[in-house]
Parts: C-alpha cells; sequence; structure tokens
C-alpha cells in the first residue's frame, strides 16, 4: 500500500448559475388618469417623477413599458401590490412580470 495522496491540481469549481432577473412590465389601459400612474411608479417602484412620467408615457403610447428587473419574488410581489393599488381605486392598472432573456 502506498502512502501518496493525491491533490486536485486546480480547483473545483461548482457551477452555479446566477437567478435569472424579472422584469416589471406596465400596460396601458384607457381609463387609469396618467397622474395616478406615476404615482404608482413612485411609491412601489421609487422611480423619481421624471422617470415615473417617462415609463408612463412610453406605456401610453406603445402599449406597455419595462418597469424595472429584480429576482423573481421581489418581482412579482411589486407587479401584485402596484396592481392591487390601482384595483383599490376602481382602476384596470396593470403590471405583469417575465422573465428577462
Ligand atoms: N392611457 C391612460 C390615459 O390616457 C394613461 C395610462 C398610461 C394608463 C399608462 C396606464 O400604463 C398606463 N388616461
Amino acid at each position: 500500500m502506498s502512502d501518496t495522496t493525491t491533490k486536485p491540481r486546480v480547483k473545483v469549481r461548482p457551477k452555479v448559475e446566477r437567478p435569472r432577473l424579472h422584469k416589471v412590465i406596465l400596460l396601458n389601459d384607457n381609463f387609469t388618469p396618467r397622474e395616478f400612474v406615476v404615482k404608482v411608479l413612485k411609491v412601489e417602484f421609487h422611480l423619481s417623477e421624471d422617470q415615473a412620467y417617462r415609463v408612463m408615457i412610453t406605456a401610453h403610447r406603445r402599449g406597455a413599458c419595462v418597469v424595472a428587473v429584480f429576482p423573481k419574488d421581489v418581482a412579482e410581489t411589486k407587479a401584485t401590490r402596484a396592481t392591487d393599488a390601482g384595483q383599490r381605486q376602481g382602476y384596470p392598472l396593470r403590471f405583469e412580470t417575465e422573465p428577462e432573456e
């Protein structure tokens, strides 16, 4: 029996993938007042007045706009909270999430 031990010469690095981020997407509708959309974006996503206005007007013109990206659970919680804020006022405001490519 030999007493020699062998050590791997290179460190074994298990491949770990970073969790994919998820986009929160604001959808346009014909009823929610613009100022209300801006307010929700400021309160729920901590956007500045300027950022919030730009996101709102982009969704208004193009139908949808990415608000921000987060880990999946955070994106889902924020989208739900923001959608609920509209529902409480009787607006059809909607936020969706989808995985980033
Ligand atoms: N289109 C709405 C209006 O004219 C405003 C609005 C903008 C609503 C963006 C939703 O995601 C939205 N009152």
